[in-house]
């Protein structure tokens, strides 16, 4: 991480002091834990099933680690905890009504689960003993089994019935949520046992004694083997996929792709792996493999995948359905959590050697083994910021998406900027990653309306670095979240999310466009059910109405590259800001074979 300057902090809100009291409440000791587990932030929107939880964060706290930050919907609570784990692998507190406010919230849980991050969300249940309930309400907000409602894609669930048993559960859902491979956790807290006065304060755990295990390494004959295959390989490709924003890390697959010559390919639905403008980066990163990458794996003699998001469908669109000829190194331990409710785990790859462990403790075992003298190229990357790039011409002319990146990267030409999103027409190619934090990767589970929540939980763990937090997002995407932003603007944190606004869901259309031409029906129709233009909303005046910055719209490319420079300057002046940019709709040829291909 960049260094902090002092300005990190975010905007509190100061509750007053109360009486000097001796009293103590059930939620006051669970907040005390809390407070030990010293996490900065918890996301909430409000519930009674917690008025007790919150009553001991404002009264019992101060409202000080954990700070409250309020959200204007549950699904943002768990988007903005997401956001933050994507940059820093660590999480955040998120709290949610019972019932209700954990149903809002479980799109995003999902998503979280599905890019393997944590988040620590608490929910709580009106009285466990119905002969407590108050009349229809707490009925209404008390479940059989509450957690069964994420308990499809969480790592834990838990509902403790005793302030002792709550720490524990805490303590316990930490633990599960750190361990690698990451995920969301759910701990239910009875209103009851929050709102229970208690005789004494209890003895509270040490969190420093339930810690997640350190990382587990592959056997080491295992590792021996994998370096026999790798060393001896003629054409190795590592696909990199799921590994962590340390610098250190980058630093050794760096290494380790050089000594071994190996060809890399990256991908867009992960945070940056491997500098893109490396001699052996094979191919743009994209969603879906490009022709150069497709290519790079049907050469390859051996295929590393370091926990790649979807190895075996990976392998298909190289091999088709016939043998997959490469030897295929597997290294993951994804396997732990293979019995989602979904499908998340995708195609069972073949694996010729199977390393059980996550990427980094197998990427150091191996170039521990192999002998630095095998090295068979050698270049050092130094450079860091954003790439020059020409201004963006002046014309009257329409605004693409790759006109967006090349007049942003010559806004932000020479910052260190962290790519908290990127919107579906996106291409690989339009902007080079030289650091683990210029990009932290997708939604996880393709669910939009994630892209502004994700957008501010980025932008929170990176204040007061040197490093600014941009987003770029689908109109779409904005749209469904766009209230996730005022949680920016009332805690003070800067951030720039650049719309590209195609006036539609234009993913959609593709789609359409293919079932129209599959059953000869108008193209012209794939608009219809998609378009969100008639009225177009006017996206800067939703960013202007929560207290943002908004920009816009830019409807020609004359008007862009003025604007951005604008949106920048204010983002280093320390706003959260907002452009409206109307773009070409249009995905690039990898993307619009990727989403419309076939079910059959
Ligand atoms: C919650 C949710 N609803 C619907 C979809 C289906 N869907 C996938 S992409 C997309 C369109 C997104 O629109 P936008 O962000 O504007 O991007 P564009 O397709 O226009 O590039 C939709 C509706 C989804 N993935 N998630
Ligand atoms: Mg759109």
């Amino acid at each position: 991480m960049n260094s902090r300057a002092p300005n990190d902090r975010l905007r509190r809100d100061t509750p007053v002091a109360g009486q000097p009291s001796t009293e103590m409440w059930g939620s006051d000791a669970i907040a005390a834990l809390l407070r030990d587990m010293d996490i900065p932030y918890v996301l909430l929107n409000p519930g009674s099933s917690f008025r007790g939880l919150h009553d001991s964060l404002v009264n019992f706290l101060g409202n000080e680690r954990p700070q409250m930050l309020v959200c204007l919907h549950e699904e943002h609570v768990v988007a903005i905890a997401h956001g933050y784990a994507k940059v820093t692998g660590k999480p955040l507190l998120g709290i949610v009504h019972s019932n209700v406010g954990l149903m809002h919230a479980s799109m995003a849980v999902y998503n979280a689960w599905c890019d393997r991050m944590p988040v620590i969300l608490i929910g709580a249940t009106g009285p466990v003993d119905a002969a407590k309930r108050r009349p229809w309400i707490d009925w209404l907000h008390t479940a059989r089994d509450q957690a069964s409602l994420v308990r499809g894609f969480v790592k834990w669930d838990d509902q403790p019935a005793s302030v002792a048993a709550a720490f524990e559960s805490l303590m316990r859902a930490r633990q599960i949520a750190e361990t690698a491979p990451m995920g969301p956790v759910y701990v239910c807290l009875d209103v009851s046992t929050q709102e229970e006065k208690l005789a004494a304060a209890p003895r509270r755990p040490d969190p420093s004694r339930y810690r997640p295990p350190p990382a587990t390494h592959a056997a080491p004959e295992l590792v021996d083997r994998a370096v026999q295959s790798l060393a001896t390989a003629q054409r190795p490709l590592i696909l990199m996929g799921r590994v962590s924003r340390d610098v250190a890390s980058w630093n050794a697959r760096v290494a380790l792709a050089e000594r071994l010559n190996a060809k890399v390919i990256t991908d867009l639905k992960v945070g940056a792996a491997f500098p893109t403008d490396h001699p052996l980066h094979a191919a743009p990163p994209a969603i879906f493999l490009d022709p150069a990458a497709v290519k790079a794996l049907r050469e390859a003699d051996v295929v590393m995948s370091l926990d790649w998001v979807d190895l075996a469908g990976t392998l298909k669109q190289a091999w088709g359905t016939g043998e997959v000829e490469s030897r295929v190194i597997q290294v993951s331990n994804d396997q732990t959590m293979h019995n989602a409710v979904s499908m998340d785990h995708q195609g069972l790859p073949p694996t010729d050697l199977y390393l059980s462990c996550a990427p980094e403790p197998a990427v150091d075992d191996l170039l521990r083994a192999l002998p630095s003298t095998s090295s068979k190229s050698s270049r050092v990357t130094t450079r860091t910021g954003v790439a020059a790039a020409a201004p963006v011409a002046l014309s009257k002319g329409p605004i693409t998406i790759a006109m967006v990146a090349q007049a942003l990267q010559h806004a932000l030409h020479g910052s260190d900027v962290c790519l908290l999103h990127l919107p579906l027409g996106w291409a690989g190619e339009m902007w080079h990653f030289r650091h683990p934090l210029d990009f932290v990767g997708s939604d996880g589970g393709g669910g939009i309306g994630a892209g502004p929540g994700l957008t501010v939980g980025g932008a929170i763990a990176l204040k007061g670095t040197s490093r600014l937090p941009v987003s770029i997002l689908g109109d779409g995407d904005y749209l469904m979240g766009v209230n996730a932003l005022w949680t920016a603007a009332t805690a003070g944190v800067p951030l720039l999310a650049v719309i590209c606004n195609n006036r539609s869901f234009f993913n959609d259309e593709v789609h359409q466009e293919r079932v129209a031409k599959v059953r000869s029906r108008p193209v012209e129709n794939r608009w219809i059910g998609q378009r969100i233009d008639a009225p177009a909303p006017d996206l800067g005046m939703l960013a202007r109405a929560q207290g943002l910055d908004g920009i816009g719209p830019v409807t020609s490319a004359d008007m862009l590259q003025d604007a951005l420079v604008d949106a920048v300057r204010r983002l280093k002046s320390g706003k959260a800001v907002v452009v409206d940019v109307h773009v070409e709709p249009g995905y690039n040829p990898a993307m619009a074979a990727g989403v419309t291909r076939g079910h059959g």
